[in-house]
């Protein structure tokens, strides 16, 4: 069975995403920071799980992750570019500047940094990359600002990807949700529960479950075809209007 390597793999969709194709009988190396939600991934799951502890900006706990890989964990098949978060909802006017530096570090740098690492060896094995954007890549938000600027990035690097790969045959896929309920508000708003559960309620939110069997959909697909963006939202989510500032 082949392999995937997953960051974020610690909550949400990542821990899906895990169980999800484990259950399939891939190999799922799970990444993340949090090594003791790693270790009961591990536990639940078994022997088809290599668990990596690392911060995904730190390049070198990245390596050191990566030299430490058994085989057959070491020959990876697909990437699922999932570690991400959003910090703040203000406006940009008065948002916080290191919360921006978190979140491009992490979004676009650190994405970027891991897909360059892994793709001599995604080409070796005709392998596939998907990348998690999100609705915020195309539809704007108040709020949104830098999130939203991040996720165009991965957006964009998807189809540059597809278009540098031509002929390599490796597959590349932006999966873009809307309202996933997970950490995700609990992170952005800095623990409050309270704001998570306002979101969320009444909103037929999408499960990580529902994006992990969309992941596994994508990665299963017959070699000859690629997802080259794939857009979700709960069926209770669409869009508003433009706003007007009146004089
Ligand atoms: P969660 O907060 O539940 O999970 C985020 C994951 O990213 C965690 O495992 C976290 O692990 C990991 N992560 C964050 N920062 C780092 C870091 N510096 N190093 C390593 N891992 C990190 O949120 P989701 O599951 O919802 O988010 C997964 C992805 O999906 C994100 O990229 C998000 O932007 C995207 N997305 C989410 C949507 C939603 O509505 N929930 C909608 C559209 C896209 P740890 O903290 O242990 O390091
Ligand atoms: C997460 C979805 O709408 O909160 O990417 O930005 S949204």
């Amino acid at each position: 069975m082949p392999t995937a390597f997953i960051t974020g793999a610690t909550s949400g969709i990542g821990a899906a995403t895990v169980r999800e194709l484990a259950g399939s009988g891939w190999h799922v190396v799970a990444t993340g920071r949090r090594a003791d939600r790693l270790d009961a991934l591990a536990a639940e799951i078994g022997d088809l799980v290599h668990v990596a502890a690392f911060d995904v900006r730190d390049e070198a706990g990245f390596e050191a992750a990566l030299a430490a890989l058994p085989a057959p964990f070491s020959d990876i098949d697909l990437l699922v570019n999932n570690a991400g978060l959003a910090l703040g909802t203000a406006p940009a006017q008065s948002a916080d500047l290191e919360q921006w530096r978190t979140m491009i570090d992490t979004n676009v740098t650190a994405l970027a940094t891991v897909t360059h690492r892994l793709l001599p060896g995604l080409i070796a094995r005709k392998g596939a990359i998907i990348n998690l954007s999100s609705v915020a890549a195309t539809y704007p938000y108040t709020g949104g600002n830098v999130y939203g600027g991040t996720k165009a990035f991965v957006h964009q690097f998807s189809l540059g990807l597809r278009s540098d790969l031509a002929g390599t045959g490796v597959r590349v896929t932006s999966i873009e949700p809307g309202m996933v309920e997970t950490e995700f508000t609990l992170v952005r708003t800095g623990g409050d529960q309270a704001a998570s559960d306002t979101l969320y309620g009444g909103a037929e939110p999408m499960t990580a479950e529902d994006i992990a069997a969309t992941i596994a959909w994508v990665a299963t697909l017959p070699p000859h075809l690629n997802i080259n963006t794939l857009e979700l939202m709960p069926v209770r989510q669409s869009f508003a209007g433009f706003q007007v500032a009146r004089a």
